[in-house]
């Protein structure tokens, strides 16, 4: 994957306006509540019973974070997104057996709630490139699965 300058300066200023700790439980918080069926990968996080009970579980909120914190290895190794995640995608894939269509959903609700966050600032050029980011990184998490 080939990044212009802007580009690149592009994703560093988007990831500098993310509080990891807000977004990253809000972002897995929204991927269990649009797409339900992603809670049976949960079973140890406790009360997943309704929308207020998933904002609501410290431990979505913990792994929310954890998320989030592993895609800032991502942004700053964009020359090799493939290479970051080689050893992730194989947990995802041989240990906790995570369907990788699961990776896209969760970068949809990424974007959905970063939109809801920046407001204006959140562009369709500034979300263009954030889209090329996240499509590279869910094709990084998929890459030990064939
Ligand atoms: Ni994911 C564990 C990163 C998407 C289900 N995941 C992790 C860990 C990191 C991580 C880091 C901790 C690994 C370790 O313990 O060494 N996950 C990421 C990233 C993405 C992602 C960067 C996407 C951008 N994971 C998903 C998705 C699902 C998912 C979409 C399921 C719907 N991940 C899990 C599960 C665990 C996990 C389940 C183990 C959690 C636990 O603590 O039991």
């Amino acid at each position: 994957m080939e990044w212009s300058d802007s580009e690149r300066s592009t994703i560093a200023s988007v990831w500098g306006k993310v509080n990891v700790n807000e977004i990253g439980p809000q972002t897995l918080g929204r991927v269990l509540i649009v797409y339900p069926w992603t809670q049976r990968y949960f079973g140890t996080f406790g009360n997943l019973s309704s929308a207020a009970a998933i904002l609501g579980n410290p431990k979505v909120a913990d792994h929310g974070k954890t998320v989030l914190n592993a895609l800032g290895k991502a942004v700053k190794n964009l020359d090799d997104i493939k290479g970051t995640y080689s050893q992730l995608s194989q947990l995802h894939c041989n240990k906790l057996n995570v369907d990788p269509d699961n990776f896209r959903l969760l970068a949809e609700c990424l974007t959905v709630i970063l939109a809801s966050a920046m407001g204006s600032a959140f562009s369709p050029a500034v979300q263009a490139t954030w889209q090329k980011f996240l499509g590279a990184v869910v094709v990084a998490l998929s890459s030990q699965y064939f």
